[in-house]
């Protein structure tokens, strides 16, 4: 039996890994974070929570220490590094705590399989963020970067020091850029699932105005389920490698608005420019998106597509679930939820 260690296990792709490792018959330590109120809830709703091959062990990123440990303990074949604060409009407010985890954190990571043992193999979660203003389209592994956040700059840190410590000491660390990829686990702050939680709720009889920030914003969006097969299938190759996983398809934020109300009827009409623009249901005329800029952000990313050939080739990964059929499962569940009182 394999064994894998998961930092991150209390996140969207942590969970969803973690499924997938213990379908293919791993032995899975998922590292959490201490916390007065963890949330196990991801892994409770995919049902792996009590899974027997599962094990749950407290860790912190940002501690190098804590990483020797943790693999002296585990003894794990496979490190998948999905720990980050991944959260870009927090990375302004928070640059150094940002550093700290996302750029920093994976380092200790790295040192710690080269003390530990060097053939365990390594995935470091990267990010289409690291391109931000974007130097071509489509976006592939050869497109020069161009952070434009503190989260951006702090992944992209991580992302070279991952290829470097390939190319310097010979581990087998696997670098993954991966563009934006949802599900009914996606944090309730980003903003696919800020918009499908607010419609489920609107559809429950909870009448509110979705207040948002930049609707221009263009966003590569896959479902995280299918992304987390490619980030298995980076450590099965045999050579280490950088790979872009993306759906390379772009559409605006007020697009995924309008197909998140589609799913419950509602028909936008939008009024208005930039800070003025509103959203109204075209057939009663109630108010029901409103752009409030403080959800603006001082740099952003305008427009992101991946080109996701290199994975198709080598990986044979492809996305596959059309950004219809995903905003139509994420507004379900969290009717679902609704109607269950258990909003996440
Ligand atoms: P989430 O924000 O859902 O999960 C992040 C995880 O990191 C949480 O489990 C969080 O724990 C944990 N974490 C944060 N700080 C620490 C720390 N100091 N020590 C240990 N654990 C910590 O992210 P996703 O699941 O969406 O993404 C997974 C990874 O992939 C992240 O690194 C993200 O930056 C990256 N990524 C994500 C993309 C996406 O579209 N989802 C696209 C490209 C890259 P806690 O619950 O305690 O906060
Ligand atoms: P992103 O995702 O920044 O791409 O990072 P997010 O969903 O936060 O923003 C996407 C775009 O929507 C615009 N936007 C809003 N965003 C949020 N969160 N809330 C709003 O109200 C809102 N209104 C408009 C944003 O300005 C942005 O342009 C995600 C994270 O998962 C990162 O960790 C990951 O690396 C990248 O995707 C790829």
């Amino acid at each position: 039996m394999k064994t894998a260690v998961i930092t991150g296990i209390t996140g969207q792709d942590g969970a969803y890994l973690a499924q997938l490792l213990l379908e293919k018959d791993y032995r899975v330590y998922g590292a959490y974070r201490r916390s007065s109120s963890v949330a196990f809830w991801r892994i409770a709703e995919l049902g792996i929570a009590d899974h027997p091959h599962l094990h749950l062990v407290e860790y912190d990123l940002t501690d190098l220490s804590a990483s020797i440990r943790l693999l002296q303990n585990t003894r794990p074949q496979e490190v998948y590094n999905l720990a980050a604060q991944s959260f870009v409009g927090v990375s302004f407010d928070q640059p150094l705590t940002t550093a700290e985890i996302t750029g920093l954190g994976p380092v200790h990571l790295l040192e710690a399989i080269r003390i530990v043992n060097p053939e365990i193999r390594f995935y470091q979660a990267s990010t289409s963020e690291m391109f931000g203003k974007v130097q071509a389209i489509p976006q592939n592994e050869f497109t020069p970067f161009y952070p434009r956040s503190p989260y951006g700059v702090a992944k992209l840190y991580a992302h070279w020091m991952t290829v470097n410590y390939r190319e310097s000491y010979g581990l087998f660390a696997a670098s993954g850029i991966l563009f934006n990829h949802e599900s009914p686990l996606r944090g309730s702050e980003f903003v696919t699932r800020k918009i499908t939680a607010a419609v489920a709720r609107r559809a429950t009889g909870q009448v509110e105005v979705l207040e948002l920030g930049n609707l221009d914003a263009r966003r590569d969006w896959g479902y995280a389920r299918e992304y987390v097969e490619g980030m298995y299938r980076m450590l099965q190759t045999d050579q280490p490698d950088t790979f872009v996983l993306a759906t390379g398809r772009t559409e605006t934020v007020r697009d995924f608005v309008r197909l998140a109300f589609q799913a419950i009827d509602i028909d936008l009409e939008w009024q208005g420019v930039a800070e003025q623009e509103e959203g109204r249901d075209r057939r009663t005329g109630q108010l029901c998106v409103r752009v409030n800029s403080c959800f603006y952000r001082p740099a952003e990313v305008d427009l992101l597509i991946g080109d996701a050939s290199k994975a198709r080739h080598e990986l044979d990964w492809q996305a596959r679930t059309t950004l219809e059929q995903l905003c139509q499962l994420m507004v379900d569940a969290d009717l679902r939820r609704c109607q269950h009182s258990g909003q996440h």
